[in-house]
């Protein structure tokens, strides 16, 4: 017997309504696409992929600003059978030099203002083709594709396939590729589709970046797994949001989005009164956002927990279980249950399982669960457990109903606004600077990003070191989330017995720096 495809792409065009001439994204700048048009245009875009003559498994690298080609190319990669890697727009030339020689993709697309210097980077590490693709739909892929068939089979894959290939600094070191594939993909969109009872009519407000697995994957497949409408802000707006809540249903965001959008006076009961679900995830949801949030707009935000090795693993529910007679909520300051499929355990430093309520490793698998690092076996075989369970460097527990809380993280992670931040990294730059003898980077609250980095630095003896100057050196070295909000020059660290620097204290010390 001869397998369906496991193509992902295959199952979301198998979802596409019966009518193709339907709207299937509007942007807020007044464009239209059909079903029809999302058919041809990754159909032509898979076709000039499929006539490059790539071999099997090869990587697509794309750094663009957000837009509805940028989509569709991400879908015409699926539909080729390549490995999608998304590149986030921040990241500078060391970040990218560092991607694309460990990726060694292919293809690059890039913006026109960066294809000097990004096909200098790629043709160094063996890239065959550089495209460019702006956000005003010109560039060469476009004028190459406009040539090519819009008539495309899927490519056939099996559920082990790679489909996507995502650069997240794990639990430590430098930046592994979380590889992902079709199976991991299609299974979680499927379960979430029921988890959060999509129906027929939804339309969803996509306003999130398109390079990280939360606007990627959970909202473009949620949508297209449904056959919903989306609408599409390139750029995360809080007001056009609120305007296209009554013609919505379903909204994504990271909690800043949701305290951006509590700033507005024009986010009322009566401006939401068509929306179905609020979502968040991505980095913790203050209980205070919960709140104001259910006071304002009648809705309750429902928050889940995911990772880039493992698309979404917890949520909270979005009905009472009426299979199971359970009365289970939405809620605040936890992330729900574990989704159908996925298995969760809490675990102390031995090893060993903790009862319920107490605080440990959270490990997880499933079949969401990532295939290993790119090229990493060693650092794959390190972040799993002897019996296959994959370690996610939180920490949290479960309580007696099943639900899930995050209490911190075992890993040195700053959650900014959504995105990650990891202090090692940062902290290598700053150790590079004239006059630098060393530094730590911290995570302190802040009121608009949940969390930002504040570095603090200890100058060479005789050496004087301006804070302004750490801070705007690392603006033209690092993606703009990464930099430090502020630098301090210090005399020395607070060091435990061992010598090693007590983060701990620096964040207390620091913590109300942002009111
Ligand atoms: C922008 N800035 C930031 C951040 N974003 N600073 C710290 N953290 C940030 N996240 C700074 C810039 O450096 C700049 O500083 C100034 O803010 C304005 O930049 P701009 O780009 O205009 O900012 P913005 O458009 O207001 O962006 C804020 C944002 C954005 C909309 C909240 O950060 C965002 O879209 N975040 C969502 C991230 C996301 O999608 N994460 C999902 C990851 P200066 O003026 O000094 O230069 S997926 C994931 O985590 C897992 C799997 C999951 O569970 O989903
Ligand atoms: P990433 O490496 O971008 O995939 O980020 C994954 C990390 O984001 C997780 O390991 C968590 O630390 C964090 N995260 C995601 N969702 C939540 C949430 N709802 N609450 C707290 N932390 C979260």
């Amino acid at each position: 017997m001869t397998q369906a495809n496991q193509n992902l792409f295959a199952a979301l065009r198998a979802a596409f309504p019966a009518d193709l001439d339907s709207v299937a994204v509007e942007t807020t700048g007044g464009l239209s696409y059909s079903w029809r048009d999302i058919d041809r245009a990754t159909a032509m875009m898979a076709n000039l992929l499929a006539g490059l003559g790539l071999e099997e498994g090869a990587r697509v690298a794309v750094q663009v600003e957000k837009s509805v080609e940028a989509m569709l190319l991400y879908l015409a990669t699926l539909r080729a059978g390549y490995v999608f890697l998304p590149l986030n727009t921040a990241y500078q030339s060391a970040e990218i030099e560092y991607f694309i020689g460990n990726a060694e993709p292919a293809v690059v697309v890039c913006s026109q203002k960066n294809f000097g210097w990004v096909s200098k980077i790629a043709f160094k590490a063996g890239t065959r083709h550089v495209f460019t693709l702006d956000d005003d739909r010109s560039g060469t892929l476009l004028q190459r594709a406009a040539h090519c068939s819009d008539r495309h089979a899927p490519v056939a894959r099996t559920a082990d396939d790679l489909a996507a290939i995502l650069y997240t600094s794990g639990t430590t070191g430098r930046s592994k590729g979380a590889m992902l594939t079709h199976g991991n993909m299609l299974s979680n969109a499927l379960t979430l589709k029921d988890y959060w009872g999509w129906k027929p009519g939804d339309v969803l407000i996509h306003a999130l970046p398109i390079f990280h697995v939360h606007g990627l994957f959970v909202a473009i497949h949620g949508a297209l797994v449904n056959g919903s409408r989306m609408i599409w802000l390139d750029k995360f707006d809080p007001r056009a949001v609120i305007a296209a809540m009554p013609r919505a249903t379903v909204f994504m965001g990271v909690p800043t989005l949701y305290v951006r959008m509590l700033a507005e006076p024009a986010l009322s009961k009566e401006a939401a009164r068509h929306m179905r679900l609020f979502i968040s995830g991505s980095a913790p949801l203050l209980i205070e956002t919960f709140n104001a949030w259910r006071e304002r707009t009648g809705h309750t935000i429902l928050e889940r927990y995911g990772m880039s090795e493992t698309v979404m693993l917890t949520s909270n529910p979005y009905a009472p279980d009426a299979r199971h007679g359970r009365q289970d909520e939405r809620r605040g300051g936890t992330v729900g249950f574990p989704l159908p499929g996925v298995g969760l355990r809490v675990r102390g430093d031995d090893g060993t399982d903790l009862p319920t309520g107490e605080i440990g490793g959270i490990e997880v698998r499933g079949p969401n669960v990532f295939k290993g690092y790119w090229r990493m076996p060693e650092k794959t075989a390190e972040e799993f457990t002897a019996d296959g369970w994959f370690r996610t460097g939180d920490v949290g527990r479960v309580d007696d109903r099943g639900y899930v809380t995050i209490v911190g993280r075992s890993k040195d992670l700053i959650i900014s606004g959504g995105y990650n931040v990891y202090p090692a990294e940062i902290e290598g730059y700053i150790n590079e600077l004239p006059g630098v003898a060393e530094s730590a980077l911290v995570g302190v609250p802040h009121p608009d990003f949940g969390e930002v980095g504040v570095a603090v630095v200890i100058a060479k003896a005789g050496a004087r070191v301006e804070p302004d100057t750490v801070v705007s050196t690392l603006k033209g070295q690092l993606a703009n989330f990464k930099i430090p909000k502020r630098c301090f020059v210090v005399d020395e660290l607070p060091r435990n017995t061992m010598g090693k620097v007590q983060k701990n204290l620096l964040r207390e010390q620091y913590k109300a720096l942002f009111g």
